[in-house]
């Protein structure tokens, strides 16, 4: 493959994860530098939890949860069912080895260390080569507005599994939080190959990552081309609530709506073979590709494709 050079994926959990593992799998683990939404981590049960990290330091490490899409693969669940014969709170589900995760990491933190420092011991004992970051080493949390009143990420997505219909987003603490130091000087370093937007919802997966002081600008002005890949094909997210959610804020669910809310920030776009009849509506050059990703060879495929799509506008800028 042509090119060399880092590239620097933004992503969030689930979806994102599995294009970054396609990265991870085609490139060079020096040339990857993976951007992970914290704007999903909470305190629960006295823990930090990160779930977007963490389902990227599980995939990154070949130890992600293929049921699930997160938490870990061969997971058992004795502190569950436990937790649940005490009375405790059993709604947000931690299996017994992602349990450890959340034990150690809240003892670091506790201790002094950075969220980039944790995550940066967890993944050299992991086995994960490329570089995995939280966007910010500071507190961000995202707030949705409901129907129901503000609430709480995961009080949201978890406890009532997205049924309150979204008004607003809120992503409280980013203002005053600084991005992750690395992650700003890859992108205002030379040697940048591309920037690339992984398929994550980007209303609440991406949009909190660029919503950090600085960072919007950063990778409008890093010279390097920015590809998006869309995470909607036909109409329908491949997983989770996008599509309802850009419905629930007016926006008709489609590979082209979510290119046009990237459009001050992409040179390109990746959307699925079935949306070719969008191409021409995202609004900036399109490479048409299969964007479902259920093998591990359709990941790095997909992989393939947008780096192939990033060096092409390189040339042509
Ligand atoms: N998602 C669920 O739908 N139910 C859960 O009980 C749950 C537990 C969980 C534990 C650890 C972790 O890292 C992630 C977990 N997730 C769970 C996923 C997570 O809440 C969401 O996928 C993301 O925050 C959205 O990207």
């Amino acid at each position: 493959m042509s090119g060399g050079g880092l590239v620097v994926a933004l992503s969030g959990g689930v979806g994102g994860a599995k294009l970054a593992l396609g990265l991870a799998r085609v490139l060079p683990a020096e040339e990857l530098l993976v951007v992970a939404n914290t704007g999903d981590d909470f305190e629960h049960l006295g823990l930090a939890i990160s779930p977007d990290l963490d389902t990227l330091m599980y995939a990154l490490a070949g130890l992600d949860n293929p049921e699930t899409g997160w938490g870990r693969r061969g997971e058992t669940w004795s502190f569950m069912e436990a937790l649940g014969e005490l009375g405790g709170e059993t709604w947000f589900r931690l299996g017994d080895r992602d349990l450890a995760t959340h034990v150690e990491r809240t003892r670091r933190l506790r201790a002094g260390e950075t969220l980039s420092q944790v995550t940066a011991a967890f993944c050299r004992r992991l086995g994960v080569g490329p570089r995995l970051l939280p966007m910010s080493d500071d507190r961000v949390r995202t707030r949705l507005h409901t129907e129901e009143g503000w609430l709480d990420f995961q009080d949201w997505f978890v406890r009532r599994r997205c049924r309150p219909a979204v008004r607003a987003i809120a992503f409280d603490g980013a203002p005053a939080a600084r991005p992750q130091p690395e992650v700003m000087a890859a992108l205002r370093g030379g040697g940048l190959r591309a920037v690339v937007i992984c398929p994550s919802n980007p209303l609440i997966s991406v949009e909190p990552i660029l919503a950090l002081p600085g960072l919007r600008e950063a990778i409008r002005g890093c010279g390097a081309p920015v590809v998006a890949v869309s995470p909607i094909i036909g109409g329908e997210a491949v997983k989770g609530p996008t599509a309802k959610m850009l419905r629930e804020f007016g926006i008709l669910p489609s590979a082209a709506a979510v290119a046009r809310r990237y459009r001050d920030l992409l040179d390109g776009y990746v959307m699925d073979e079935a949306d070719a009849a969008e191409a021409a509506a995202a609004g900036v050059p399109v490479t048409l590709a299969r964007t479902r990703m259920v093998t591990l060879a359709d990941r790095e495929a997909l992989a393939r494709a947008v780096l192939a799509a990033a060096d092409s506008l390189r040339r042509a800028t």
